[in-house]
């Protein structure tokens, strides 16, 4: 008789990615425009600015001169990542609109000094970031395990693989800001549901500041923001058969004291109709009329408490840079 060879245990693959996307996403897509576009003030979400062409223009708005907010995070980052993996003992990094993770490099190098660092679980709505992201980082940290979730983190965050051990979920770059004060608690409630009793929350805020400082980080001289809030027009165009000349508006980007936020408009040049071939409908813009593209949220300290309050978490840390542009929060759930 041969003798038979035991049983090997299964290494678990370096990478594994998980869509929850296919003909949903477009779905989302048409069902905002449809809504946004045939409201009395028109409206779209920022979500879709991020094509890859989106993407890459966002990389090339975090190196503009006028854009403080990633410099600082970045700050903050390298400053207290030691700190933070020491405090958290996290084997995992959860992040939500993973993007590039570029900034995440300083946390996931400080896992891996620390000696706790297994995974990582980027979930981003741009496939081709959650790809190419793994790849890399699989090549950089060896051992990493890479699970990607690409979803919606408004929709999808229940897909998110169950801990393995204490996990830390980072939400950086201020996109919370991106989200107007009701769905922002929402999304926070969402979060914090994530978060197991030896789980924190890593969440980078911009601060009030000046206006001029903080409409210029939104109106560079290049015209890359311009040319990043043009994109959603090209996105529209290709994925539902419209036929918007992205330059047939202004990018207009406004600093309100009132909501304390940067909103984001195009501001229709000249008076025309556009037609949206996919959904059928035709699009008025009188000249000087505005879509609203975006809304970027600038916080006080209170601000942030009370969100985290609201959605049922507590802060464990307040870090901000030497200048005070930016903050990241620790936090945890609440004791109930
Ligand atoms: N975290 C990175 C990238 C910020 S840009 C940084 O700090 O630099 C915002 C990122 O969130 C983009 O990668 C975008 O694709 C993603 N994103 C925006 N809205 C999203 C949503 N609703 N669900 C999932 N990802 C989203
Ligand atoms: C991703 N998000 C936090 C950026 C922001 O600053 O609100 C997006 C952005 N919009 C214009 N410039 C950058």
């Amino acid at each position: 008789m041969e003798p038979s060879t035991p049983p090997q245990p299964v290494a678990a693959p370096a990478i594994q990615i998980d869509s929850h996307l296919d003909g949903i996403g477009e779905r989302s897509l048409a069902d905002d425009v449809l809504d946004g576009l045939t409201r009395p003030f028109k409206e779209l979400p920022p979500k879709h600015f991020y094509d890859a062409h989106g993407a890459e223009l966002f990389d090339r708005i975090c190196e503009l001169p006028e854009y403080y907010p990633t410099r600082a995070e970045r700050v903050i980052l390298e400053e207290r990542a030691t700190e933070l993996a020491a405090l958290t003992g996290a084997v995992e990094l959860v992040e939500l609109g993973s993007g590039t993770a570029a900034k995440t490099r300083v946390l996931l190098d400080a896992l891996d000094a620390a000696g706790t660092l297994e995974r990582y679980i980027p979930v981003d709505v741009t496939e081709s970031m959650v790809r190419d992201c793994a790849e890399e980082l699989i090549g950089e940290y060896p051992g990493l395990r890479v699970h990607g979730v690409i979803g919606d983190f408004e929709r999808h965050l229940r897909h998110i693989p169950p801990a393995a051990g204490p996990r830390l979920v980072v939400f950086l770059g201020g996109t919370i800001g991106n989200f107007p004060p009701g769905s922002r608690r929402r999304v926070l409630r969402e979060i914090a549901g994530l978060l197991g009793e030896d789980d924190y929350l890593l969440m980078g805020t911009d601060l009030v500041k000046d206006r001029g400082v903080l409409e210029a980080a939104y109106d560079d001289t290049q015209g890359v923001t311009a040319e990043f809030n043009r994109n959603v027009l090209r996105v529209v165009n290709r994925e539902l058969r419209a036929d918007f000349d992205p330059e047939d508006f202004d990018h207009v980007a406004l600093f309100d004291p009132q909501h304390e936020w940067i909103e984001m408009r195009l501001r229709a040049r000249r008076e025309f109709t556009a037609l949206v071939g996919e959904l059928d409908l035709h699009v008025h813009f009188d000249e000087g009329e505005e879509v609203r593209t975006e809304i970027s949220a600038k916080f006080t300290p209170e601000r942030v408490t009370g969100d985290l309050a609201a959605a049922g978490m507590e802060l464990v840390r307040w870090l901000t840079d030497p200048d005070e542009l930016f903050a990241l929060t620790l936090s945890r759930r609440a004791a109930e």
